[in-house]
C-alpha cells in the first residue's frame, strides 16, 4: 500500500502515479504503460491538475452520448484498469455501455488479468477475449476488436487512445469520446468528444453527468450535444497550457 501523507501538495498525483506502478506489478499495466503516464502528468501538472470548465462541458456532451446510443462501449487497457476500474464500472453502469479491454499493446496474459481485475471490482461481462472482429486500416494485433463489442457499437470511449487508433475508428463513423491531457494529440483531434483532462477526473465526472440526466428526454440530451464545440474546447485547453493561470480565456 502507498504512504503518501494527505497533506503532501501533490497527493493526487502521487496516489496515481503508484497505482500505474502496482498496475504493471500485476501485470495489468505494460510498462510503456509508465511512459504515458509520465507524459500525461506533464500535462495535468500544466494545467494546474484541474478539470477546465471547456472539459466539464465535454464530459456531459460524453454522457450525453452515452445515453443516447444504441450501443455503446467503454474501451479499457492496461492505465485505465489500474487508475479507474470501479470507476469504469460505476459508468458502464450509469449508461448501459458494455465494457471492452481493447490494448494497443495486446498479449492475452494482459487481457485475461485486466478482465479478471474488472470483474474483481463488479463488471459483469467483459469483452475483448472473443477478438473476431477488425478494424480497418490497422496491423492485425491492433486491429482486434469483439464484432458485438466495439464491432458492433455506435458510441465508444477510448480513454488514452493511440493515435492511430484512434483515427481508424473515427473513419468507422462511430461517435468517439477521448480522454487525452494532451489537446495536441491525434486521438484528442481524432475524436468527436476529446475530453481533456485526467481520466481519474473525467470518468467519475461523466458518471455524474450521466446520473444528472438519467431522466432527461432526446430533445435535452441533443441539446446537450449541440452546446458543446470540439474544435473550441481543444483550443482552449491548448491556450491553458500554453499560457498557465487560471484565466481560461487565456486573456
Ligand atoms: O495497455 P495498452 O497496451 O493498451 O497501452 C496503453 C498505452 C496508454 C500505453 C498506449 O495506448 C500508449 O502508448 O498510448 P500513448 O500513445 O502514450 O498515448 C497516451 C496519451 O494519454 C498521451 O497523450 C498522454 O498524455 C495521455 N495520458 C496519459 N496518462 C493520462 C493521459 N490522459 C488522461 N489521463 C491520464 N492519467
Amino acid at each position: 500500500d502507498v504512504d503518501i501523507p494527505e497533506s503532501h501538495p501533490r497527493y493526487e498525483s502521487l496516489l496515481t502515479r503508484h497505482r500505474i506502478e502496482a498496475g504493471v506489478e500485476a501485470g495489468i499495466t505494460s510498462r510503456q504503460g509508465l511512459v504515458a503516464q509520465g507524459r500525461g502528468e506533464a500535462f495535468d501538472y500544466l494545467l494546474g491538475e484541474r478539470t477546465l470548465p471547456s472539459a466539464d462541458a465535454a464530459e456531459r456532451a460524453a454522457a450525453a452520448h452515452l445515453l443516447l446510443a444504441d450501443h455503446p462501449v467503454l474501451s479499457v487497457n492496461g492505465n485505465v484498469a489500474a487508475l479507474v476500474p470501479g470507476e469504469v464500472v460505476d459508468l458502464a453502469e450509469a449508461t448501459g455501455s458494455d465494457i471492452e479491454v481493447n490494448l494497443f499493446n495486446r498479449t492475452d496474459e494482459r487481457m485475461e488479468r485486466i478482465a479478471d481485475h474488472l470483474r474483481e471490482h463488479g463488471a459483469g461481462e467483459v469483452k475483448g477475449l472473443t477478438a473476431d472482429g477488425t478494424i480497418p486500416g490497422l496491423d492485425h494485433e491492433r486491429a482486434k476488436v469483439d464484432a458485438d463489442g466495439i464491432g458492433d457499437a455506435d458510441v465508444v470511449l477510448v480513454p488514452l487512445e493511440d493515435g492511430d487508433r484512434a483515427e481508424a475508428l473515427g473513419e468507422l463513423g462511430k461517435v468517439e469520446i477521448v480522454i487525452d491531457l494532451n489537446p495536441m494529440s491525434r486521438s484528442a483531434r481524432a475524436a468527436d468528444v476529446p475530453i481533456v483532462d485526467n481520466v481519474v477526473r473525467a470518468v467519475p465526472a461523466i458518471t455524474d453527468h450521466a446520473r444528472d440526466l438519467a431522466d432527461a428526454d432526446r430533445g435535452r440530451l441533443e441539446s446537450v450535444l449541440a452546446a458543446f464545440d470540439a474544435d473550441e474546447a481543444l483550443s482552449v485547453a491548448e491556450r491553458a497550457i500554453r499560457e498557465g493561470g487560471d484565466d481560461e480565456n487565456g486573456t
